[in-house]
């Protein structure tokens, strides 16, 4: 199975990118629009392994704290557009922590540089002459998943298989 381990984004937060997605439609720009319901923070890719259960049990023991993440602009990297965030030294933290935690229980994963990011529209058919504003938003992180992907007949879905919640106090 395909394994990636993500937040999930709050309405407020699903609420910005698809008004940054309806943006980009007004400009006609095509392309492969995320659906608001695999909206959604990447932290590791993990891919292909034959079961969870490995990934699961490491990421078990990542201890972190609550806190907020603010919607904060848009941009691409080539054809990829996405939702930014606010850059926050405990979101770098988590995704450090987690990736350790897979290294430690040696779950491969992507080890590309962590750039937070919410994608909006892959494989865009022309670049929008006006960047979207992003409303002010932001939300609570208190858990991540471990998400299964799958190609469905209609596109992909993304199925949280577990969640992780934060167990130490707010800083
Ligand atoms: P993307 O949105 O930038 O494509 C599920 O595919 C999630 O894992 C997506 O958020 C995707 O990021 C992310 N991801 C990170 N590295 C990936 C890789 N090497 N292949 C596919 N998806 C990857």
């Amino acid at each position: 199975m395909r394994l990636f381990i993500a937040i999930e984004l709050s309405e407020e937060m699903k609420r910005a990118a698809a008004q940054a997605q309806d943006g980009l439609r007004r400009q006609r720009v095509g392309g492969n629009y995320t659906p608001a319901e695999n909206l959604h923070m990447t932290l590791a890719f993990i891919g292909e392994l034959p079961s969870a259960e490995r990934a699961t049990a490491a990421l078990r023991a990542v201890d972190f704290a609550p806190f907020s993440l603010t919607a904060d602009g848009v941009g691409c990297f080539g054809d990829l557009w996405w939702m930014g965030v606010r850059a926050d030294p405990a979101l770098d933290a988590l995704a450090r922590i987690v990736r350790r935690a897979l290294a430690d229980a040696g779950v491969p994963f992507d080890r590309k540089r962590f750039r937070p990011h919410v994608t909006l529209l892959r494989r865009a058919s022309a670049a929008p002459r006006v960047i979207p504003e992003i409303r002010p938003a932001s939300m609570r992180v208190d858990r991540f998943c471990l998400y299964r992907s799958e190609r469905g007949k209609n596109g992909m879905i993304y199925t949280a298989l577990d969640a992780f919640a934060a167990n130490r106090p707010e800083a």
